[in-house]
């Protein structure tokens, strides 16, 4: 059978600079004015450290694409979260080779769009990002906690030469002193292991003992108060979000995890969020999708405080 050409144009298949037109918009949507909007969605495609799979520098455009075809209204909550205004700024140039340098523009960056009491969320890139990105968030917030999501404990204090590693995040985050509760961990070294047991700043809940109850009832264990956000996709199982940088076996379900950050929003204090290591092979897949629902997710819940 001759199939013949599809009637409707395919979208571009391969990530380039004809995806970064006018259009390149958080769910599509014309930008609203960035002074009454309160979620900003700041675009890093940094990527510097890599372990096994390349790639997550391609993880905000995948997202951004993708979630145009992202439905505008959700069913959970019946409401259209769009309409508080979402702003999705340019990205952060990636022009130095210098950690350090590039860690201070990713701090200005922040700390300017925090000054102007906007909601941000980051779209990463790999998971060092989240390094810049927290510090400045507890210079307005002093007493910040964090929220991660990961499949690996990335506490490591030096990994192939880089303290700086996405291997090493949450031990740079907890060194400056913040408290961190991580949910999905499956996967550490024997160092990570004794520097957790040694450490009063971390709270593991390892996958293993959370993946056959509802991951939700953990919350009651963590205290009130502000709380960052930060989620490695591959906290996922790999059925579910394929293309992240370092897949491990095991991990969260869509609905498990939507009920976790529900609850999460509802009872503490979020005020910034990032989501990082996507890697995708190509713009529309269905990893790529499922972030950008997920980020949705998201704002919806927040939007209901
Ligand atoms: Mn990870």
């Amino acid at each position: 059978m001759d199939c013949g050409q599809p009637s409707f144009p395919l979208p571009s298949l391969s990530f380039n600079k004809m995806n970064k037109s006018a259009s390149y918009n958080f769910l599509g949507i014309q930008n609203p004015s960035y002074e009454k909007t309160k979620f900003v969605i700041l675009p890093i495609p940094y990527e510097a450290t890599v372990s096994f799979g390349r790639g997550t520098r391609f993880g905000p455009e995948g997202i951004i694409l993708s979630s145009r075809y992202v439905e505008l209204f959700d069913e959970e909550t019946k409401t259209e979260p769009y309409r508080k205004g979402i702003f999705t700024l340019p990205e952060i140039p990636i022009e130095s080779n210098s950690v350090p340098e590039m860690f201070k523009q990713i701090e200005r960056t922040i700390q300017k769009h925090l000054k102007k009491k906007k909601f941000i969320i980051s779209l990463g890139g790999e998971h060092s990002l989240s390094i810049p990105v927290i510090q400045s968030h507890r210079i307005f917030y002093p007493d910040l906690k964090v929220i991660h999501f990961d499949a690996h404990a990335d506490m490591r204090n030096v990994y192939e030469g880089s303290r700086f590693n996405h291997a090493c995040v949450i031990r740079r985050v907890t060194e400056a002193g913040c408290e961190v509760f991580s949910f999905g961990i499956r996967s550490l070294s024997g160092e990570e292991f004794e520097y957790i047991s040694s450490s009063k700043m971390n709270h593991v809940f390892y996958d293993i003992d959370t993946y056959d109850k509802p991951l939700e009832n953990f919350i009651d264990n963590i205290p009130d108060g502000n709380y960052y956000l930060t989620i490695d996709l591959d906290v996922f199982d790999p059925s579910v979000v394929p293309e992240v940088g370092t897949p491990e076996p095991g991990g969260l379900r869509w609905y498990s995890s939507l009920k976790f950050i529900r609850k999460i929003i509802m009872s503490k204090n979020i005020v910034g969020v990032d989501i990082v290591e996507l890697a995708p092979k190509h713009p529309y897949s269905p990893s790529c999708f499922f972030s950008a629902k997920f980020i949705y997710k998201i704002i919806s819940y927040l939007s209901q405080n």
